[in-house]
């Protein structure tokens, strides 16, 4: 029989030769991505060069200021972006914006300004609010750049090459606003605000124009099969699973060849055809390629690009889960990991849009709710599979809640100079508390450690499946678990001057300090600022916060504890400052003062 390592060490190899080969046609970059897919699951090591990561939030229209559902799908990408980093990987992140099209050539011109002006300007805002967020992107990519015009010419000639482009004429329903193509199924009649009947896109309710012009068609209707194929054989390719289903059942519609390109007359703000400077490239084969250019394309890319995952909101998954992967098989390129989809933020229900004039200013919110409560807030109440509704009520009551009373209440209690007068992490006492039942613990202390020692393993599948929300839900759950542990003891009632309550009470707070180093680690990703505040009040070191290194409450096991005996950290400050509703304790101020007692 082999041995585990050997078949690994074959299988690292047989990816890194798939990896490597040219491939010609579309069915074999199917068959080599099917095969990698294969042989990773069948590795129950990680190769080497398995340890790259690479994830990609949408790139962003620059028609509009950046809102709070642009700053969602960055945070998410973020938090997965250093969840990988405390696992060891070597990760790229990359976000940025989409600056070509006729919807960024109408609103330069309606703002009076050259579109590269006006790319600049609002390409800014968003790095400006994401900078201001701890978005710690390793790429910012601009549609605009050199190295991206030359990733997206060089695609479209291998796309041509192959005969996958040809020129053809197209007549159909066209919406600016989503930049999208239409069949008569999608469109639907409406009435806009001057009372005039208009034609709007079933879907996101946009305006659309008949169009019909001369352009270049890709043959999307002959990759319908193969793309059923890579959805078949790769069932969390997409994902949540509703998202997957959803794309099944497009793929079981009719699949027409796409529009890839517009008139130059009517479009100028884009990238020109090779070798046809009367055409445009269509902004959505532009925008896409983005991803490639990132990743180093059409130089080395396979380093980054065989490790790409996406995350996408649910109203550009047909770009993401069709066009893209038909286009990369097109171009004999292996399909992205995942395609991780989340659904919107609403506001009273309603999509946020600037027409309907609800729509909330991330930069004002997090500066409102600190940026750490904003990240926080975000990732704890956004569930990919459905809508969320927003409101700033919502945010004061969790953040109130969970981060100041809970998690804040929690170290509070545990450094605080009364219970821990020398300040520092105290020593555990294997007769008050055993690894089995006999000392001072009770069984409900022994739950909570189960709880806290499956943590990681809790969070971990739920931060990979990007249900950051479960994550959230978990950790608070255990910090509350936590609370009632020292609550149920009450240490500030133990007699100090008696030894065996003075070790017991040294081991509450020492198995507390142990839980928040714990939640500390693990909210990294979530909340960096408010982890690094507590991770060093704790006195552990920067090197000493990976995911290997938490190492839980050895003391139980008869292990050694690094921590036990260390002073505190000095920054005493508190952990995440009570919220104020000022708009909503000005309407009600009576309950504020009551509930303030
Ligand atoms: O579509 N809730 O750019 P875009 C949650 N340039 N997320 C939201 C949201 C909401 N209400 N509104 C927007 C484009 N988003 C293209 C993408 S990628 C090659 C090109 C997020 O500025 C979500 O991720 O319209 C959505 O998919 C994206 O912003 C759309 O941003």
């Amino acid at each position: 029989m082999r041995t585990p390592s050997l078949l690994v060490t074959r299988s690292c190899k047989a990816i890194h030769r798939l990896q490597q080969s040219a491939f010609a046609s579309p069915v074999s970059a199917l068959y080599r991505h099917q095969t990698i897919s294969v042989l990773r699951n069948s590795s129950t090591v990680s190769c080497k060069d398995d340890r790259s990561y690479y994830i990609t939030t949408p790139i962003f229209y620059v028609n509009a200021s950046p809102h709070l559902g642009h700053l969602y799908s960055a945070v998410i990408a973020d938090c997965l972006h250093r969840y990988k980093l405390l696992q060891g990987f070597n990760s790229k992140f990359a976000t940025g914006t989409d600056e070509h099209g006729l919807k960024i050539q109408q609103a330069a011109e309606a703002a009076g300004k050259d579109p590269l002006t006006f790319c600049t300007d609002v390409s800014e805002r968003f790095k400006h609010l994401f900078n201001r967020c701890n978005i710690s992107y390793t790429d910012y990519i601009r549609t605009t750049e050199q190295r991206h015009h030359q990733a997206v010419k060089h695609f479209w000639s291998v796309l041509w090459n192959k005969g996958l482009i040809y020129k053809g004429s197209y007549e159909g329903w066209y919406s600016t606003q989503d930049e999208s193509f239409l069949t008569a199924l999608q469109v639907g009649d409406a009435v806009d605000s001057s009372g005039n009947e208009i034609k709007v896109s079933l879907e996101s309710g946009h305006k659309v124009e008949w169009m019909k012009e001369e352009n270049y068609m890709f043959r999307l209707s002959a990759f319908r099969s193969q793309l059923l194929d890579w959805l078949k054989g790769n069932p969390r390719a997409i994902q949540p699973e509703i998202f997957y289903q959803v794309v099944l059942k497009w793929l079981q519609e009719d699949l027409p060849d796409l529009s890839v390109s517009r008139q130059r007359s009517r479009l100028q703000w884009g990238i020109p055809v090779p070798g046809d400077a009367e055409q445009t490239i269509y902004v959505w084969l532009d925008a896409l390629v983005n991803y490639l250019t990132v990743a180093g394309y059409p130089d080395i890319h396979n380093q980054w690009w065989n490790v790409a995952h996406h995350i996408v909101g649910k109203d550009i998954l047909k770009f993401h889960a069709v066009y893209w992967p038909a286009f990369l098989l097109g171009a004999g390129l292996p399909l992205p990991q995942t395609i991780y989809v989340h659904s919107h933020w609403t506001v009273g229900g309603k999509k946020m849009s600037k027409s309907l004039g609800n729509v909330v200013d991330p930069l004002e919110r997090s500066k409102q709710f600190t940026t750490d409560g904003m990240r926080y807030f975000l990732l704890r109440q956004g569930v990919p599979d459905s809508d969320s509704d927003y409101t700033d009520d919502k945010a004061f009551k969790l953040l109130n809640a969970e981060l100041a009373d809970s998690l804040g209440g929690l170290l509070n209690r545990c450094t605080a100079p009364a219970l821990n007068p020398a300040q520092v992490y105290t020593a555990f006492c294997p007769q008050s508390f055993p690894s089995e039942q006999g000392g001072r613990a009770v069984g409900e202390d022994y739950h909570m450690l189960e709880a806290v020692k499956n943590l990681p393993a809790v969070v971990e599948q739920h931060y990979e499946s990007m249900h950051v929300y479960k994550a959230l839900e978990a950790i608070s759950a255990c910090v509350r678990q936590t609370n009632g542990f020292v609550q149920r003891h009450a240490p500030w009632k133990l007699e100090r001057s008696d030894i065996t309550d003075q070790r017991w009470l040294d081991t509450i707070i020492h198995v507390s300090l142990e839980c928040l180093r714990m939640y500390g680690t693990l909210l990294q990703p979530v909340v960096p600022e408010i982890s690094d505040k507590l991770l060093s009040r704790l006195g552990v070191q920067p090197d000493e916060r990976g995911l290997a290194d938490v190492n839980f409450l050895p003391k139980i096991r008869g292990l050694d504890c690094p921590f036990e005996g260390r002073v505190l950290g000095s920054d005493t400050g508190v952990l995440f400052t009570r919220l104020e509703n000022l708009d909503r304790d000005k309407q009600n101020p009576k309950k504020t003062k009551k509930a303030k007692k």
